[in-house]
């Protein structure tokens, strides 16, 4: 086991990883921006190395200065936590040429799942269901549009580097199809400097449904359920749950085998989750994400599995332990991401944190680097607290996190909690009733509301 893990990350997700690190009886260090000399995840961790200026171009995407901090300080690993270098198969590759483990999959694996074409082709060769669309990159406009008649409008062009909605066009018909790829071919070179695009069916109203999994080193791979996490806006998640109110035991447990046996084939280690989109009963697997989730804590919740754990032990070469069928489901989880943004425009908040007081009690976890007093940083990610409440089934989940929304206070700045107790008090919401569009319409009949109330 490692004996120092370098956590190459910040915030509540630095801190998540450090406290595994602690109960492992790993030492910890942290790595830091001169923005970040006063974060709690530098305050808990053992020792803290500054690796640069606030932008992050110069701090916790400056692969020499991590790498330089590993080495003054001795540390056997890197975890790279989420975002950042968490997804960069070169990062990976250097980790490991400068004697390092990386707490992550194989560079070979981050690379071709960053690449949604070859992610497709990787997978549709282990018979997971994919979305019908095109074999791979389109190479033009005729071959893209005689293959969209084809597949029958609506289209999807999407980019093959994309990924998050970037470079993503609809097209209804062959006039739209030529606006759409010459969009999505543009859009993506221009934001990857990689122009190619795919063709899939376009799904009207999916639910989005990752699988949570993990490999070991020694070919055994399983997955820890489903999280439904439909409720999002341009591509940011605000509320995750688990289980998904939209599948049954057995659904539930068809995909979730059917993804840990493909991980397994394609020699897959570590943590990883396998995205799909669900309609009408069926899964169309759409990308695979090669790092820790921001919303793991529930299917912690569920399975009672500390999943950072997992992740370092089998980083570490040990071998998972136990079967598919050790892992046992109980009970919901919910989990509402706070950001500090303006709750009507989404606009990022940063200031200094007053009054802060957080939930606590029974089946509820708050995941936050904060504190009473904290300036909130302008040049990093909002995500400043995540509220994860559990219970013995979804109508207690859900009364759960009715009660600690009203007890949370974040004062001084805005944040996203307001909104939070509006998703917890629509009666579609609380039915489980919701695919992808759900919450970008209620937010457009609010707007609309307002609009009303004023005239
Ligand atoms: C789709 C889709 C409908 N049909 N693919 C958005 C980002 C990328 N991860 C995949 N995305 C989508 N792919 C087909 N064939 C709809 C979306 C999509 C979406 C997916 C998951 C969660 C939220 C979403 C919001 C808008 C569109």
């Amino acid at each position: 086991m490692f004996e120092k893990v370098l956590i190459a990350n910040r915030g509540e997700i630095a801190l998540r990883i450090h406290r595994a690190c602690k109960e492992m009886g790993i030492a910890t260090v942290a790595v830091h921006s001169t923005a970040d000399a006063d974060a709690m995840h530098v305050r808990l961790a053992d020792e803290s190395v500054c690796i640069g200026p606030p932008m992050v171009r110069e701090s916790y995407l400056n692969i020499p200065a991590i790498l330089s901090a590993a080495s003054v300080t001795g540390a056997d690993a890197i975890h790279p936590g989420i975002g950042f270098m968490a997804e960069n198969a070169r990062f990976a590759e250097l980790v490991q040429e400068h004697g390092f483990s990386f707490i992550g999959p194989e560079p070979e694996h981050i690379r071709i799942m960053g690449d949604k074409v070859a992610a497709r082709r990787a997978v549709i060769e282990h018979d997971l269901p994919i979305v019908p669309g095109s074999d791979g990159a389109v190479p033009d406009m005729e071959a893209g549009r005689a293959l969209a008649r084809k597949i029958g409008y609506p289209v999807l062009v999407k980019a093959a580097a994309g990924g998050g909605g970037k470079g993503m066009k609809v097209a209804g018909d062959d006039k739209g199809f030529e606006e759409a790829f010459s969009l999505a071919k543009a859009e993506a070179g221009a934001a990857f400097g990689n122009d190619e695009v795919y063709i899939e069916k376009y799904l009207d109203r999916p639910r989005h449904i990752e699988i949570q999994l993990l490999g070991d080193h020694h070919g055994h791979c399983v997955h820890f359920g489903e999280r439904d996490c439909s409720i999002q806006r341009r591509h940011q998640k605000v509320v995750e749950e688990a289980p998904s109110p939209a599948l049954n035991a057995s659904a539930r447990d068809r995909i979730g085998r059917l993804a840990a046996r493909v991980a397994s084939d394609i020699g897959y280690r570590g943590l990883g989750t396998m995205e799909f989109l669900y309609q009408d009963g069926e899964f169309y697997f759409i990308e695979m994400n090669t790092r820790l989730q921001v919303e793991h804590t529930i299917s912690e919740m569920i399975t009672g599995v500390d999943l950072v754990r997992e992740q370092i032990r089998v980083a570490s070469g040990a071998p998972m332990g136990y079967a598919q069928d050790d892992i046992t489901f109980s009970g919901h989880a919910i989990e509402c991401r706070i950001n500090a943004e303006n709750p009507a425009t989404f606009t990022p908040r940063p200031g200094k944190v007053e009054n802060y007081h957080a939930p606590g009690g029974l089946g509820v976890r708050v995941d936050s680097a904060i504190y009473d007093g904290y300036m909130i940083p302008p040049y990093y990610d909002s995500l400043i607290a995540k509220l994860v409440v559990s219970g013995k089934n979804r109508n207690e989940a859900l009364l759960r996190l009715k009660r600690a929304l009203g007890e949370f206070v974040i004062g001084g700045v805005d944040t996203l909690l307001p909104l939070h107790e509006k998703i917890v008090a629509q009666p579609e919401f609380i039915d489980g009733n919701y695919d992808i569009h759900w919450l970008e319409k209620m937010l457009e009949v609010e707007v609309l509301g307002k609009v009303k109330d004023q005239e």
